[in-house]
């Protein structure tokens, strides 16, 4: 237990309000660990997987109405609904407290509550923060001690009188009318009912490391960011640090993994993380970024031994699975594993299921949850206390027309411009219509715990105060033809997009200047041993002006929203391409 005074008397009254038979408090040993987990097969709450091929792995199925992060059910709670903008939901703090209290009250009886003290970021790090997240899931206790550091390590880092985040946690009756995902911001307060799926219920994930963290960023002058981190190796053994925002499920943990192909030799790819990065300005005035986590939440379909290796061979054992196809040598298989589908399993739901029932055996947003530190290329620094120092910032997203493959901004304030404007399709890791373009500026729609516009205006302010600022690029390894084929072929032949990168951070490649930024030459792009066509690459390449005029509309409306609180830097950035656009043919 802890001699915290401020946290035993929150825990007191959230046990008071919510009335579980029992209270644990999590102190995070093994022995502890294999407790739960047998509680929880016992219970059905989680499957033993084959122990000799998925050695420590469990199968867990989340509620069928309970999939994917529930964005219309998150709220950010702040005083004023202008302190959330109009990108967020917003609910008064008084009325979220009476109305969502009103559910967690009694919600434990004949439950057990567990007390989960973590620590997001590294013990010792002066840029970690603490949490203490209450919950009534097992296999929620079970995730955040793969996804974070938590039990007596960060007891022992909050003393007796540390800041911490208040997390509290109840899956309640799993109804869908009956669950709020709330941010209370100003409180460093976090409220999730009524759900028992990642995102929603890992509290120190999206709730604190991007919404709560976004606003204490803006307040203590650092960045909260839905970015992976990697490190580059060149074939020179120097390693440049490159950050990259993506929205969910468009292969952040698939680029920070990135296996390279045998056609470009000597290179290497070492990761820091696949999801947040932290980031500050450092004493020698460049961006300086941690991953605050210490697992992957990763999408299962698609993950092969082709597309992401290293993630197979991340979540080969002591890893969580949620809502994959059961085989029937109790292994785990999903639609895009590589592997021939069996020919009968349990599916997502449950249910019996065989290849021919024309159905989806996992969920298309069904994930692994594996410790960071058993990825094969996991960086030497991912653990870093400062963290590693970014060189370049990439932002993209799916993008069927458009967007080329890559391109560079002019400058930082361009580069933020980029960022804000950028959109892509919806995927399956939220609830909703999937492929629909929709604007989410630095990935951060769902996530960001304040005004957007101020959040603009922070990227604006931190770029004034570097002297050496990473270049900003954005990537779309999604363009299709008129046929609806990808014209890239994505994953590891990505790292050409990543040289054309590292050697523009050098001055070592051509470009060429068009409206929306530098593109690269066709010959700048090292294609040694791809097959790919001359056409395929001058539509990758291709910046067609009517396109992009066209897009300014839409990018002139999502901006109009904010009204006066929008930076003019973003509107004179937009004037500029306008003007730019204009005089180009
Ligand atoms: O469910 S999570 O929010 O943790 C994953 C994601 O959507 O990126
Ligand atoms: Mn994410």
């Amino acid at each position: 237990m802890t001699r915290h005074k401020e946290a035993l008397k929150w825990v007191d009254e959230m046990a008071a309000m919510c009335k579980p038979d029992e209270i644990v408090w999590i102190e995070g040993s093994d022995a502890e660990k294999d407790r739960l987990t047998e509680q929880a097969l016992s219970t059905g709450e989680l499957h033993l997987l084959n122990q000799e091929k998925y050695p420590g792995c469990v199968l867990h199925r989340t509620a069928e109405n309970d999939v994917a992060r529930t964005e219309h059910l998150t709220f950010i709670c702040t005083r004023t609904e202008a302190d959330a903008g109009p990108t967020n939901n917003w609910m008064d703090p008084k009325e979220a407290y009476a109305k969502v209290g009103a559910m967690f009250d009694g919600c434990m009886r004949g439950r057990t509550m567990y007390v989960i003290p973590f620590i997001m970021g590294v013990p010792g790090s002066p840029f970690r923060k603490l949490g203490i997240e209450l919950t009534d899931s097992i296999y929620v206790v079970l995730n955040m001690r793969i996804m974070t550091r938590i039990g007596q390590v960060a007891l022992d880092e909050l003393g007796e009188n540390e800041d911490f985040t208040k997390c509290l946690h109840s899956k309640g009756e799993l109804d869908i009318e009956r669950r709020f995902i709330l941010q209370f911001p100003e409180d460093n307060t976090i409220w999730s009912y009524g759900s028992g799926y990642g995102g929603n219920v890992l509290l120190g994930k999206k709730c604190l490391s991007l919404r709560i963290a976004s606003y204490m960023g803006l307040t203590e002058g650092w960045m909260a960011e839905h970015m992976l981190i990697l490190g580059l190796e060149s074939p020179d053994g120097e390693v440049t640090y490159i950050a990259g925002a993506f929205p969910s499920a468009c292969g952040k943990t698939n680029l920070a993994m990135l296996i390279p192909p045998d056609s470009l030799p000597g290179y290497k790819v070492w990761t820091v993380g696949d999801d947040i990065a932290w980031i500050r300005i450092g004493d020698d005035g460049r961006l300086w970024a941690v991953n605050p986590e210490a697992g992957f939440f990763g999408v299962a379909p698609g993950t092969s031994a082709k597309s992401n290796h290293n993630a197979m061979l991340t979540a080969s054992s002591n890893s969580i699975f949620t809502n994959v196809l059961l085989t029937p040598d109790n292994t785990v298989w999903w639609e895009g594993m590589g592997i021939d589908a069996p020919d009968q399993g349990v599916d997502w739901r449950g249910k019996p299921w065989t290849p021919k029932d024309g159905e989806n055996g996992a969920n298309a947003n069904a994930r692994f949850t594996a410790p960071a530190s058993q990825c094969p290329v996991i960086s030497s620094h991912w653990e870093d206390p400062q963290g590693v120092p970014i060189s370049a910032i990439l932002f993209g997203g799916r993008r069927a027309k458009l967007a080329p493959l890559i391109y560079e901004s002019f400058d930082w304030q361009h580069g933020s411009y980029v960022g804000a404007t950028m959109a892509s399709e919806t995927t399956a890791a939220a609830t909703g219509a999937v492929g629909v373009v929709r604007r989410d500026p630095m990935a951060m729609r769902p996530f960001c715990g304040y005004n957007m516009a101020r959040y603009f205006r922070h990227w604006l302010d931190i770029g004034k105060k570097l002297t050496n600022p990473p270049k900003i690029f954005h990537v779309n390894w999604f363009r299709q033809d008129e046929n609806g084929e990808f014209l890239w072929p994505g994953y590891g032949e990505n790292l050409r997009a990543l040289d054309w990168v590292l050697r523009r951070c050098n001055d070592k490649a051509d470009a060429r200047e068009t409206p929306i930024g530098y593109v690269p030459t066709k010959e700048s792009l090292n294609l040694e041993g791809l097959d790919i066509s001359d056409e395929a690459m001058d539509k990758l390449l291709e910046v067609r002006g009517d396109d992009w005029i066209e897009e300014l509309d839409g990018m002139q409306k999502f901006f109009d929203q904010f009204g006066y609180e929008l930076p003019a830097e973003m509107l004179e950035e937009q004037q500029a391409l306008k003007t730019r656009l204009g005089r180009w043919d």
